[in-house]
């Protein structure tokens, strides 16, 4: 590339993979600059954005970038992203699938493990010396239990190959049908719910599966249900959630995912049979470096031949 294309990084990234960028592209860091002087002097010449998928680019800032043509996602979920207003926009946007999907059904695996063998709760209480005075009360076994994915895509079938592993029957709910037909389908969220032990998310968020995940379903997983969200936070109705967990309505939950990121709400925090994670699924250096590598690649290919690897729109 002669003249290096203006790209616009939307929020924080890691310093190494600013350095990548820097030789391909003038890199502006729209976290880091006064947005109206950086768009005042910048905009008519920004042709390209990247962003961290669960943070998207909002459709004002589309509006404000008249020669946008690639937005390139860290990450596999588009959610965030108006992408009517980039096809009407002729705005190509990609994400990073496949790179991620068995560290973050690795984490999906973690928190079933570590909600139904209580694995935090216990460290707490060995930490706080609580041993040397009573033994710890007992947990629940997880092999050989019903596990429920609802969205078998990619990253679906990795948990269930790794939940059949654990002798887990293995059930779900998606508009495709799995390429295992030991699997077996439902026809709806809450009849998943009530044939399963665990509820595992691994749909994607947006406005079609906005609160799917909404008592009627949390009441049919159950007393003995655990329900792990890797998925999107905005899946579940986190109100029902915390009141289905309060009355105890529900085993547990695992959550690596919420609907105001960062914020996690106080109740939800305060509940010893739930475990949280600060939406760490896809955050190994192994996988990360892949997403940053494909994330780079992306725009650069775009720059180069006009297509992006695994574009999206
Ligand atoms: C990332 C994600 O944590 O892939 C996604 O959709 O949400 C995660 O893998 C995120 O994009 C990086 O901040």
């Amino acid at each position: 590339m002669k003249n290096k294309p203006e790209i616009l990084v939307i929020t924080e990234i890691p310093q190494p993979m600013i350095t990548t960028l820097e030789q391909h592209f003038v890199v502006h860091k729209y976290w880091q600059q006064d947005a109206q002087t950086l768009l005042r002097d910048h905009a008519h010449a920004i042709r390209g954005a990247l962003t961290r998928a669960a943070k998207g680019i909002s459709t004002a800032l589309i509006e404000q970038l008249p020669a946008l043509e690639a937005i390139s996602g860290f990450g596999v979920g588009v959610d965030a992203t108006d992408l009517e207003t980039c096809r009407r926009r002729g705005i190509t946007v990609s994400n990073t699938p496949n790179v991620l999907n068995e560290c973050v059904a690795d984490t999906g695996l973690a928190l079933m493990l570590a909600v139904t063998r209580k694995i935090c709760e216990a460290d707490r209480f060995a930490r706080a010396g609580q041993w040397e005075h009573a033994a710890f009360p007992g947990a629940w076994k997880m092999s050989g239990k019903r596990c429920g994915i609802v969205g078998m895509g990619n990253i679906g079938h990795d948990v269930a190959r790794r939940a059949a592993a654990f002798n887990m029957p293995i059930h779900y709910f998606s508009p495709r049908e799995a390429r295992n037909s030991l699997w077996q389908r439902h026809q709806s969220i809450v009849e998943l719910a009530r044939a399963v032990d665990f509820l595992v998310l691994t749909l994607p968020g947006g406005a079609k599966t906005h609160h799917v995940i909404n008592r009627e379903v949390l009441e049919a997983l159950g007393p003995a249900g655990i329900l792990v969200n890797i998925a999107r936070g905005s899946v579940v109705d986190t109100d029902a959630l915390i009141a289905v967990l309060q009355e105890g309505k529900l085993r547990g939950a695992g959550l690596d995912v919420f609907e105001n990121e960062p914020h996690i709400p106080l109740p939800l925090r305060e509940l010893q049979n739930v475990v949280l994670l600060p939406h760490i699924a896809s955050n190994t250096a192994e996988t990360r470096q892949a997403m940053a590598d494909l994330t780079i690649n992306n725009l650069v290919s775009y720059f180069q031949d006009g297509k992006m690897l695994t574009p999206v729109v």
